[in-house]
């Protein structure tokens, strides 16, 4: 198991209505043992307190930013205006939103201030906490052997899959779900 001595990451969201998709970012860490904080950081009610956060991230021990928010979505490209750390956005649709807003603010990032965008919802939130875990692993040989582990023990988990499907055919693989 890898240790950490400090959250490695740090996993902001605009409200706490953002949790309950943000909290697939803290589970992946947690499966992995990466220690990680979470913060409710506004752009728009707290923005001091947003920036402050950015500002003093890197001296706060974090190494990867994992921020979510829905509607106009200012948080996670503020953040990554204000730090050089990695931040990963998540967009929340909370609703349906044929404008795609929160996704669109996040993939339309001004030259010269990169931000990584997971995509929008629950899997967004979980692939951030694997990339986060990627992004470790570049300098922490435990982690990289764990999360090798972990892309077998998903690929085995798909093969099992499989080849039950070409034994018992579509129907009865469907009848037992
Ligand atoms: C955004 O507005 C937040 O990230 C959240 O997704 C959305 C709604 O916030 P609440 O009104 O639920 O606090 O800033």
């Amino acid at each position: 198991m890898a240790r950490f001595e400090a959250p490695a990451v740090g996993i902001v969201m605009g409200s706490d209505s953002d949790l309950k998709v943000m909290q697939h970012t803290g589970m992946i860490l947690e499966d992995f043992g990466v220690p990680h904080e979470e913060r409710v950081l506004s752009a728009h009610r707290t923005p001091g307190r947003m920036m402050q956060f950015g500002r003093e991230a890197i001296k706060d021990g974090f190494h990867v930013i994992v921020a979510g928010a829905g509607g106009s979505a200012h948080l996670p490209g503020m953040l990554a205006s204000e730090t050089r750390l990695p931040v990963l956005g998540v967009a929340i649709e909370s609703a349906p939103d044929p404008t795609n807003a929160a996704l669109g603010s996040m993939i339309r990032m001004p030259k010269g201030a990169p931000l990584a965008t997971m995509g929008k919802n629950e899997a967004a939130a979980a692939n951030a906490g694997l990339e986060a875990v990627r992004i470790l692993a570049l300098s922490n040989p435990e982690l990289a052997e764990q999360y090798e582990e972990w892309m077998k023990s998903q690929a085995e988990e798909v093969e099992v899959k499989d080849k039950l499907l070409r034994e018992i055919g579509a129907a009865a693989y469907l009848a037992r779900k």
